[in-house]
């Protein structure tokens, strides 16, 4: 298995509810570790860069403003095949169709208050680590 990282968002609605610390024990229950993180105030301009490819969607407005409106938790995870593990964890992006278990189904509420973000390829892997971590600032665990 490969060795990979990913970039997680805990969203404004599961820091509110006050689930940071359960949603890392599921990261490192299931062999995910944290290498980078902080806590942050997206402002507009970096919501709307980091959903970029979002830009002509419906919601996008919506999802900006809910991304603003609380702070964030960011990690970048290490382990093995971390993206979709950590998709797998995330569950589906509507918490009505997320399996039983998963991040999703068990802290949000809606799609569009969703608990979580996850890279969902090693391209936007790296492109989002890297909108929010110098190199300098990532720890390897191995
Ligand atoms: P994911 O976050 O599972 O990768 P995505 O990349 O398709 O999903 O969309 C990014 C975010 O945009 C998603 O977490 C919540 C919001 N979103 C997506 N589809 C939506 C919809 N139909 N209505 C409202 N918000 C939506
Ligand atoms: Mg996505």
């Amino acid at each position: 298995m490969a060795l990979e990282r990913t970039l997680s968002i805990i969203k404004p609605d599961a820091v509110s509810k006050n689930v940071i610390g359960e949603i890392y024990a599921r990261f490192e229950k299931n062999g995910l570790s944290v290498v980078a993180a902080k806590m942050m105030q997206l402002s507009q301009e970096q919501a709307e860069g980091f959903y970029a490819e979002h830009k002509e969607r419906p919601f996008f407005n919506d999802l900006v403003s809910f991304m603003t409106s609380g702070p964030v938790m960011v990690q970048a995870l290490e382990g093995d095949n971390a993206i979709a593990k950590n998709r797998e964890l995330m569950g589906a992006t509507d918490p009505q169709k997320a399996d039983a278990g998963t991040i999703r189904a068990d802290y949000a509420t809606s799609v569009d208050a969703n608990a979580v973000h996850g890279s969902d390829a090693p391209e936007s892997a790296s492109r989002e680590i890297a909108f929010f971590f110098e190199d300098s600032e990532l720890c390897p665990r191995g």
